[in-house]
């Protein structure tokens, strides 16, 4: 190039900048970072919108203080030498706290099965967690949250989508090393997994819950927990228990999604060692989800104390229509407990089956006997469950006497489940749904008849029935009675 073309170079670059208003510094650009060395030292001066360490490497730390430091949203992706599983073992701080919008991505890393980037605090004195959200629309996929004594991630924010991460185990290592609290949420519209497979989490073998909302406090609303597998191994075929339950939704927090419409949102919850879910707060939907099987939905992997225990607020389990049914089966102990005599649960086409106790418990002390007129207060008002008298198989023919309030709607959901498999007590569960009816009780406070199922069902097997009232508080399953 000789002067002259340098000259015009000059020139014409000059005048591009200046046409195209190209920034002369980061400070409103959208940076990526990337993550060359899993050393942990500082930033040299964060802001620069360049990751370097003194030395000149680009550590996660590192990474992060620039993130903070520059505004705007900015990524963070890894090129860590070598294949295969790569420690990023955190000894002398906890991480920066996130405090600028950021998309976290261990998915990003070549050469490797994600997630295959492990942030662990093994080596880290304290109590201390691992990634912490401060705050809004951050993205976190792709890592091994393992050995943080406090929480695996703390969600303070809002927006945030936590996705495809190993929380609270390494499969690779023979020594589980949990966190205390998987993901702890105090935000609100946060998303923990997603739809299909790429962007589930597993999260388990926490020292504690696996997700706990609002355990310290705060009001946190419309938060998504989608697709993930919480207390199973990583392929969903056994325990890999929470050392306590799966889930807990604490009573400040409002409007919880737990699953969904599609089976691509379900969760499998599963595996635990209390139960499954519990919820005290309002409007906690459960819907779509596989409660205490594996994740092929086809045999047993039970949460030990139970699929799942309201215990106040109101919740939706289920939902009346069949993509939104849960099925909760092989749990040691209730399908579904209920206590709190607030509490009010709208429970309707859910198959619940192999629970070592009641499918639905009102009460949590076994069956509750139907009371003249049901004014018994309680848990789901102690609905009263309807009578089955008969039911015949060759017309599909079910005869019911209900008894509850007077002149009030009531809808009926009847049951089927194979032979001999109604609980012990004879007030058991229902695997199959099999219809429903719509009755309005008469001055007594009775509705008898006949109601024909909208699916057949084979002699011998166990027929049984819910009654769900107009404030959507659904009863415990009525006795069984062998079909005809
Ligand atoms: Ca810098
Ligand atoms: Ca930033
Ligand atoms: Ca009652």
């Amino acid at each position: 190039m000789n002067k002259i073309h340098i000259l015009r170079f000059l020139v014409v670059t000059m005048l591009v900048l200046a046409l195209t208003g190209l920034p002369t510094n980061h400070a409103s650009a959208s940076t990526t970072l990337v993550v060359r060395s899993v050393n942990e030292g500082n930033d040299a001066n964060p802001g620069d919108g360049v990751c370097a360490t003194s030395g000149g490497s680009c550590t996660l730390r590192a990474a992060i203080q620039e993130a903070n430091a520059l505004a705007g949203d900015d990524t963070i992706t890894f090129n860590l030498p070598g294949a295969g599983i790569h420690v990023i073992s955190i000894t002398s701080d906890p991480l920066p706290i996130i405090t600028d919008t950021l998309n976290l991505d261990g998915t990003s890393q070549p050469n490797c099965t994600v997630p295959c980037i492990v942030l662990s605090g093994a080596n880290l004195a304290g109590s201390n967690s691992g990634l912490v959200l401060a705050s809004d629309n951050n993205i976190v996929k792709g890592f091994i949250i393992t050995s943080w004594s406090f929480d695996g991630i703390a969600i303070n924010g809002n927006g945030n989508a936590v996705q495809a991460n190993h929380i609270g185990f390494w499969s690779g290592n023979p020594t589980l090393l949990p966190n205390g609290y998987g993901i702890e949420i105090r935000g609100s519209n946060n998303l923990i997994g997603g739809s299909g497979a790429a962007a589930r989490n597993v999260i388990s073998g926490n020292t504690y819950t696996g997700i706990a909302i609002a355990r310290s406090g705060g009001t946190p609303s419309g938060n998504m927990i989608q697709g993930n597998y919480i207390g199973t191994t990583e392929d969903g075929t056994a325990p890999l228990a929470n050392g306590e339950s799966g889930v807990v939704v604490y009573l400040s927090a409002s409007n919880t999604l737990i699953g969904g419409g599609t089976a691509g949102v379900r969760n499998v919850i599963s595996g635990n060692n209390w139960e499954g879910i519990d919820s005290a707060a309002p409007g906690t939907r459960i819907q779509g989800n596989y409660i205490g099987t594996n994740a092929a939905g086809a045999g047993g992997v039970g949460n030990a104390l139970g699929g799942i225990l309201i215990v106040a607020g109101n919740a939706i389990i289920g939902g009346g229509a069949a993509a939104t049914s849960n099925v909760i089966a092989y749990n040691n102990g209730k399908g579904v407990a209920i206590v709190g005599n607030t509490s009010r649960v709208n429970m309707r086409r859910n198959s619940f089956y192999s629970n070592s106790a009641l499918g639905i418990d009102l009460g949590n002390f076994g069956m509750t006997p139907n009371d003249p007129l049901d004014p018994d207060n309680g848990p789901n008002g102690y609905q009263n469950f309807p009578v089955i008298t008969s039911a015949a198989s060759g017309t599909r023919v079910i005869a019911v006497t209900f008894r509850s309030k007077a002149g009030q709607p009531y809808k009926l959901d009847f049951y089927s489940s194979p032979a001999h498999t109604c609980d012990p007590s004879n007030y058991g569960e229902g695997k199959k749904w099999i219809g429903t009816a719509n009755v309005t009780t008469n001055v007594n406070g009775l509705w008898t008849g006949t109601v024909t199922a909208s699916f057949g069902f084979l002699y011998g097997e166990a027929i049984t029935a819910t009654a769900t009232d107009g404030a959507g508080r659904t009863s415990e399953f009525g006795a069984c009675r062998n079909a005809r």
